[in-house]
């Protein structure tokens, strides 16, 4: 692969809208990453393995909670660092950048959120340093856009819980410690509950031949009459709204990590196409690629003014779930388009591995399904705007 050239487009002067500490943050990732992910990524993606030999620096670089409570492990920061932490993440890769999430919004957040003291103590500060990993298992074969129909179950057995279902879909789930999984009591009220690795009854099949997010682990969680203990339930919220809120936070993330990707696909093609000459000029001075790329950045310009306001909103307490779902279609689909694009302005290099474009073009397939698709959230716009839910 190409050495890592990258410089962050910023056309608006968006650093002026930056605290130091949100400047410091976004450098340090975006240093580590060109030190440690850029090198090895291609590599992984091709393998379809997932680099866990990178899961200490994360934690270093504050990926794993940014903003969890540093009593707890956390980084203690406000939104706008966590949002900027993943857009330098998924500038590498969305693989990459879906475990920092999963482990900070879909793991971390619920037991802050959501569970007793005695959980938060015992879970956050290992998830926080990558001595423990985690997963989020919400959608099910039968049940993917409408998780409410879910038929993952548990049943009171006096001294435990009795679990039996299965997940599918599951980012890191062939190597997470724990599970955080959402099932169905006896009378279909909707749980949350930490599955350990190692409970009998409990595996996690990989699941293979993806064309997409090849340098993240996917996997099933199985659950055949596994003994969950009582003091796993995370008792502050039930109801489909639970795995919801943390979905919130995770979709904020992808809002800003879509943005590293389109930057990355943006950077390589204006650099290649300043570089490669046809017809005795660069092709840079072409319309045809001018228009490309003029698009590109005033794209990827609106794309980081609306997370940058969503991050401040955020930070208020103001964001409604409506707008973080229109950021992150806005921004994925932006970001989908602008590597597409990009692709077909390094012509037949644009297919190789010798630069990103494609690899960020693949993984952004998924993006735009996972944690909602495309389609949910406009349905989510939809029913904001008029009242009616269209689902
Ligand atoms: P609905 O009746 O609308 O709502 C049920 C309850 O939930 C509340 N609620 C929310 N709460 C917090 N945040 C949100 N975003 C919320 N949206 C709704 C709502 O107020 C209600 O509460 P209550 O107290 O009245 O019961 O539910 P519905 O069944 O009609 O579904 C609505 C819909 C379609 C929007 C929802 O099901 C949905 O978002 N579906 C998409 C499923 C999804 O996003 N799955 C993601 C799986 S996890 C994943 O993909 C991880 S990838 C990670 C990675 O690798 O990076
Ligand atoms: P479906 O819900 O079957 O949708 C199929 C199509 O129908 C889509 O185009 C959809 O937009 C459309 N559709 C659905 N409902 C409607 C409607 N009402 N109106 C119009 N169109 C509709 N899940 C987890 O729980 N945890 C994870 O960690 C996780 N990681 C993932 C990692 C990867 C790589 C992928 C690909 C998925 C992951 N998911 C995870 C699952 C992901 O959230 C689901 O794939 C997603 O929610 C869509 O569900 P589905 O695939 O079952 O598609």
């Amino acid at each position: 692969m190409k050495p890592d050239l990258f410089q962050a487009p910023d056309y608006f002067n968006l650093d002026e809208l930056l605290t130091d500490e949100h400047k410091m943050v976004r450098d340090a990732a975006r240093e580590w990453v060109k030190r440690e992910v850029s090198p090895i990524i291609e590599d992984a993606a091709q393998k379809a393995e997932f680099p866990k030999s990178i899961i200490g620096g994360l934690a270093e670089i504050g990926a794993f909670g940014p903003y969890i409570p540093e009593e707890y492990g956390g980084a203690g920061l406000d939104q706008i660092s966590y949002g900027l932490i993943m857009q330098e993440i998924e500038r590498g890769d969305s693989g990459v950048r879906s475990t920092a999430s999963v482990q900070s919004s879909l793991v971390m957040y619920p037991i802050f959120k959501y569970g007793t003291e005695e959980q938060k103590k015992k879970y956050l500060p290992k998830l926080a340093s990558g001595e423990m990993m985690g997963c989020f298992g919400l959608t099910e074969p039968d049940y993917g856009s409408n998780p409410a129909g879910m038929v993952t179950n548990f049943k009171d057995k006096g001294d435990h819980y009795l679990l039996n279902g299965a997940k599918m879909w599951i980012s890191n789930a062939p190597f997470a410690d724990i599970a955080i999984v959402w099932a169905k009591n006896e009378e279909g009220r909707i749980h949350g509950l930490i599955v350990e690795r190692g409970m009998e009854g409990f595996s996690t099949p990989e699941t293979h031949n993806k064309w997409s997010l090849r340098a993240s682990a996917t996997g099933e969680l199985i659950f055949d009459n596994v003994k969950v203990p009582k003091e796993n339930l995370m008792p502050n919220k039930s109801g489909l709204g639970a795995p919801l809120g943390c979905l919130d936070s995770a979709r904020f993330g992808i809002a800003w990590g879509a943005i590293g990707a389109a930057m990355d696909c943006y950077d390589t093609a204006l650099r290649y196409a300043k570089e490669r000459v046809q017809f005795d000029k660069p092709i840079a001075g072409k319309q045809l690629q001018q228009k490309k790329l003029a698009e590109m950045i005033t794209e990827i310009t609106k794309a980081q003014l609306m997370a940058w306001r969503l991050g401040v909103l955020r930070n208020e307490g103001k964001a409604t779930s409506s707008q973080i779902s229109m950021a992150k279609r806005n921004n994925v689909e932006m970001a989908i388009n602008i590597a597409r694009e990009a692709r077909q302005i390094l012509g037949g290099m644009g297919i190789t591995g010798e630069y990103s474009i494609m690899r960020h073009m693949m993984n952004l397939e998924s993006v735009i399904t996972y944690e909602g698709t495309h389609d949910i959230h406009l349905l989510i716009t939809g029913m904001d705007i008029t009242g009616m839910p269209a689902f």
